[in-house]
This record gives structure tokens, C-alpha cells and sequence, in this order.
């Protein structure tokens, strides 16, 4: 009745113990997110409601097996800041990439304006942080880092500086964008549950690791799916100079359509006839398998 996701795993009282906290996460969300009045909750909850995998709060509540007191109150709690903040930057992402949909319903700033996206965004943000402050300091000042260096990563992706080499630069842009948040969900898990720092820590760099894979099939989709699980155009990326990594394969010397597309891709692509055929061209060019 939640629509908590249900997942099944080779240990079925693990299963069944991470379910039963998942469905403890999906009601712990749906409260924090329903106060306020009316017209707020709609759109706040907009993207709730929609679906999603659940995937960081999932592995928070994995991580937290690691310790003493797995799945307790205080990691159900870590685990709804971490989907909140994650909610917050999907609602700012389409913003920024003018996207019409998300989890396969119009996006906010499609189904409202860019306005009521972006303080949306902000209003999560400040549930995440009033949920946050129950779990202390040192909850708080992890995820002031956490989330610094996360909208810098959208922030390098955006403006920052090109001259590195271009796969360091986008394994930068991913390992903060997308990785810390990940690394987080399972540092939180395991520290909430009071797990030995060498497991804390091993959990923060699986996760880091898990977020840079998560955001490379990401990109991969975007670039070689006919239409988006979500519902998102492909090409995304492109139309916005945004170069991810089966590009970036792409774009070497030794690839047939190298040449071709170091022409081409010389900044944001404009019209769509240009992007179909640079998605062309791609699909030729072994791109796959970057
Ligand atoms: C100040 C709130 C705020 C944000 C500014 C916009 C921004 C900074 C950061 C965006 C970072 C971002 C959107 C990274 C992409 C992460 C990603 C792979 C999203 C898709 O995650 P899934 O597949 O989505 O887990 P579901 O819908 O399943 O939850």
C-alpha cells in the first residue's frame, strides 16, 4: 500500500528484514513530505509519488547489516535524508536540462514552471535538513561535504575548467555528482548502525565506486536507448555540450567516426537533426563499448 519497491535477495530473512524497512523508509518519506499545506504537498511529493528505484536508501539500509543496531530508527532516518536530498537535485536537474519528464511523469518545471521546480527543490532540502539535525552533528557536517561536493560536480560539469584530460575531467564531474551522494547513503547506513570505522569506511568507498557505475549507465542510456526507461529523450547530454564517456570513446583518434564527430562536437548541438545523426554516428562507433 506504500508502493515501497520490493527486492529479493539470496538470504530470505535478509529480505525479508530489508522489505520491512523499506516499507518503514516509504512511510517515514510520505509523512515528512505531506506536512505543509495542500498546493505545497502536491508538488513536493510530485516526484515521490511518481515511483523511482529507491536504490540509495536501499543500500543505506544494506550497509547498516554492518553494524550492531542494523536497520534502527536512526538509520531508517539517514536513509529518507538521503532519497530527500536526492529528490531535491532531480527536481533542480530538470530544471537545468529543461527535461519534460521524469520517473516517466512530466517533470516539475513541465507540469509547473521552472519557479515552482526549483523551490520545490528547496523545500526538500529543508525537510532533508530538519531530518538531518535529529541525527546530529556529525551527521550534519558530513552531509554539509557531502552536498557541497555534489552541486559542485554539476557546478565543473557546467563551467568548470577543461584543461585536464577529458576522462579525468568527467570521472571528476561523476565521482561528485553522482558517486558521493551514493557513498553517503552507505557511509550514514553503517555509521547509524554503529558499524566498525574500517567497515564505515570500506562501505562510503563501495559506494563512491557503485555511483560512478550507476551515472556511466546513465550516460550510456542516454546516449544508445531509443527512448529513456523515464521517458526522457536520448541525447540529453549532447544538446547541452555535455560529453560523457561512450563520447568521449567516441571522440579517439582511432575510432572510424572520430574525425567526423571531433567536427561536429565542437559545443551544444542545436537542432535535433543534428543530434539524430551524431546519436548515429555513435552507435557506430564502438561507443558501446566505453
Ligand atoms: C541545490 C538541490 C540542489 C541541486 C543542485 C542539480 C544538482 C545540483 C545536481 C544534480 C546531480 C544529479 C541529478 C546527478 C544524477 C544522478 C542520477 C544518476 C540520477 C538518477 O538516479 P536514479 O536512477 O533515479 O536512482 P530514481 O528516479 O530511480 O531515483
Amino acid at each position: 500500500t506504500t508502493g515501497a519497491s520490493q527486492v529479493e535477495f539470496g538470504d530470505p530473512e535478509l529480505t525479508a528484514r530489508i522489505n520491512d524497512a523499506m516499507v518503514q523508509v516509504e512511510e517515514l518519506l510520505h509523512t515528512e513530505l505531506s506536512s505543509g499545506e495542500d498546493f505545497l504537498v502536491d508538488i513536493v511529493m510530485h516526484l515521490t509519488r511518481a515511483g523511482g528505484k529507491r536504490f540509495r536508501p536501499m543500500f543505506a539500509l544494506l550497509a547498516s547489516e554492518f553494524g550492531e543496531k542494523p536497520l534502527s530508527e536512526n538509520v531508517i532516518k539517514a536513509a529518507v535524508v538521503v532519497e530527500i536530498t536526492h529528490l531535491a537535485t532531480l527536481y533542480h536537474d530538470d530544471v537545468m536540462d529543461e527535461a519534460s519528464m521524469r520517473r516517466g511523469v512530466p517533470s516539475a518545471n513541465a507540469r509547473w514552471d521552472n519557479s515552482v521546480a526549483i523551490l520545490a527543490g528547496d523545500i526538500l532540502l529543508a525537510h532533508a535538513s530538519g531530518l538531518m539535525s535529529l541525527l546530529g552533528t556529525d551527521t550534519v557536517a558530513h552531509f554539509a561535504e557531502t552536498f557541497g561536493e555534489l552541486v559542485t560536480g554539476q557546478m565543473r560539469e557546467t563551467v568548470g575548467p577543461r584543461d585536464t584530460d577529458p576522462i579525468e575531467h568527467y570521472t571528476n564531474v561523476i565521482r561528485e555528482k553522482t558517486g558521493v551522494l551514493i557513498a553517503s547513503a552507505g557511509y550514514l547506513g553503517a555509521m547509524h548502525a554503529g558499524a566498525a570505522p574500517e567497515h564505515i569506511d570500506a562501505l562510503k568507498n563501495f559506494g563512491a565506486a557503485v555511483g560512478m557505475i550507476f551515472q556511466i549507465v546513465d550516460d550510456i542510456i542516454d546516449i544508445f536507448s531509443e527512448t529513456h526507461e523515464s521517458g526522457k529523450t536520448p541525447g540529453t547530454d549532447l544538446r547541452e555540450g555535455v560529453f560523457t564517456l561512450p563520447v568521449l570513446y567516441a571522440l579517439r583518434e582511432d575510432t572510424p567516426v572520430g574525425a567526423e564527430l571531433r567536427d561536429i562536437l565542437t559545443g551544444p548541438l542545436e537542432d535535433d537533426e543534428t543530434v539524430n545523426h551524431v546519436l548515429e554516428l555513435l552507435s557506430q562507433s564502438g561507443g558501446r563499448q566505453a
